[in-house]
């Protein structure tokens, strides 16, 4: 009899544990699908590559069918400086680098420990985003001589995996298959054995992992950076790939007023063997990011997530291989400020190619908080433009120009590199520190062989172009000023300037 009673108690109990259970289970999915409800808003996967050239799409297959198939593809896209971190912190808060004042990718004008000692990594599209319920993640390169702020987290991150090696003049394998990150604050030595792999893996994890808000995902991988090295598979890839526009060698360069140009020599079979390896080595590298972006599509589209998600795919910079007998980014010829730029927006038709409108590094902060329906900070103004107008109506414009402007530092030999500039869908005007320019119509001269600033011709245009140079003129001064690089020192050759590569700032 008592164990009867016992036995009955307990059978009472336990319905009473597996009712309660279900109510509790029944009240968690209807918050659920409530959240859900209430936040339908759009998620964003923003991929920003490094050092890549607009014209390397056609090796990136799965991009090709994935991606561009589907999304609008800019033809006329670029970036206000070509290079990496103030292109970076220009993307990061729709501003020009002489408002950013990250000018170059190491102190005291640039990197990581500028953007956070200045406190602009305060005002940043992460932060804003994350003032908004979205949950946010970092994947990748954050800025230049992270390494040396690190574990510091900037605001605004929920999720942070961020390279921490300094990577100048990288030997091969740094930053792929020699790599440390920071995540969420601990670091840890080569996690896996490709970097390219090992950020799109942990993508994919952060698009699963909690789907009741939506998201930001900045992911950013190393390639195709030097040393650009390839995934072990793509290591014999492009073995033919020869590029050789008339511009590159540039034969003829008395017309070239740029201090990095002039008196430079030609090419010698060795330095155009190494820059072959290395442009077929940018075309390998970015063959772990095209299957990359094949894998965070295919999961979008499996998870239902793709009709509720912006992608966009860009670059922080171009590179000139050898066009003008440069192979570098830091300059203001089209191979350098020229990027890819794709963005696939649910609901708007794609497979799209603008060819008309210029579009900008800093126009991706503003374009997506509008897409996020969230208001621009107060007492923030974006020096970029929302693209959603010209996203939603093909007839419409955005610009007629935008200003180029790279602030050398006379701490890391740079000023000699200072350039800025106004580019309009026809022209280029670009003045050096020395006072000198250059001008080039793009239309009968897009390879930009022939500087035209003395052709009478041109004159009118000139002028017209030199009054809004001036504008911008007057910012860089004022910076220059204030780091101590005064123009006219400028003219002179830099003394004890450093071997080349170093001088190039090229990280
Ligand atoms: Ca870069
Ligand atoms: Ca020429």
């Amino acid at each position: 009899m008592m164990r009867n009673k016992k036995v009955i108690c307990a059978l009472i109990f336990l319905a009473l544990v597996v009712c309660a259970g279900c109510s509790a289970k029944f009240l968690g999915e209807s918050k659920k699908l409530a959240t859900q409800k209430e936040d339908r808003r759009l998620n964003f996967v923003l991929i920003v590559t490094d050092d890549q050239r607009t014209d390397t799409l056609w090796a990136m297959e799965n991009l090709r069918k994935k991606l561009v198939a589907r999304g609008i593809e800019f033809k006329e896209g670029f970036v206000t400086t070509p290079l990496c971190c103030p292109s970076r912190a220009s993307i990061l808060t729709g501003l020009y680098s002489h408002n950013t004042g990250i000018l170059a990718n190491k102190p005291p004008y640039g990197g990581a420990p500028s953007f956070k000692d200045s406190g602009k990594d305060k005002l940043t599209l992460a932060v804003w985003l994350q003032n908004k319920g979205y949950k946010t993640a970092l994947i990748g390169k954050y800025m230049n001589e992270y390494y040396r702020i690190s574990p510091y987290i900037p605001p605004g991150w929920n999720k942070w995996i961020a390279f921490t090696k300094p990577t100048v003049n990288p030997p091969s394998g740094k930053g792929y298959t020699d790599f440390s990150v920071n995540i969420d604050g601990k670091e840890i030595e080569n996690p896996s054995d490709y970097s390219t792999d090992f950020l799109f893996e942990e993508s994919l994890k952060f698009i699963n992992d909690d789907n009741n808000r939506p998201f930001f995902l900045y992911l950013t991988p190393f390639a195709p950076h030097d040393p650009a090295t390839p995934a072990e598979q793509d290591k014999h890839m492009f073995r033919d790939f020869h590029h050789r526009p008339p511009s590159y060698n540039e034969k003829d360069i008395s017309d070239k007023n740029n201090p990095m140009v002039q008196n430079r020599e030609s090419f010698t079979g060795k330095r155009q063997w190494d820059l072959d390896k290395f442009t077929r080595n940018q075309l390998r590298s970015l063959q772990a990011v095209d299957r990359g972006i094949r894998s965070i599509i295919d999961e979008l589209i499996k998870k239902d997530l793709l009709k509720n998600t912006v992608i966009i795919f860009t670059s922080d910079n171009g590179y000139l291989w050898g066009e003008h007998r440069l192979d570098r980014k830091a300059s203001p010829y089209e191979e350098a400020i020229r990027v890819p730029f794709i963005i696939y927006v649910p609901d708007i038709p794609g497979g799209r190619i603008d060819k008309e409108n210029l579009v900008l590094n800093i126009d991706i902060a503003p374009t997506i908080l509008e897409l996020a329906g969230i208001e621009k900070p107060q007492d923030f103004e974006f020096d970029g433009k929302s693209l959603v107008p010209i996203l939603k109506n093909t007839t419409a414009r955005l610009r007629d120009e935008f200003w180029i402007e790279f602030i050398g530092q006379k701490t890391q030999f740079l000023v000699k590199q200072t350039f800025y500039g106004v580019r309009t869908s026809k022209f280029k005007l670009i003045e050096y520190l020395t006072g000198e320019k250059e001008f080039y119509d793009l239309r009968e001269d897009p390879l930009e062989l022939d500087n035209q600033y003395e052709n009478p011709g041109y004159q009118e245009i000139i002028a017209e172009l030199d009054k809004k140079l001036e504008i911008l003129k007057e910012e860089v001064m004022q910076i220059l000023i204030e780091e101590g690089s005064k123009p006219e020192e400028t003219a002179e050759k830099e003394e004890g300037e450093k071997d080349e590569k170093e001088a190039d700032d090229n990280e």
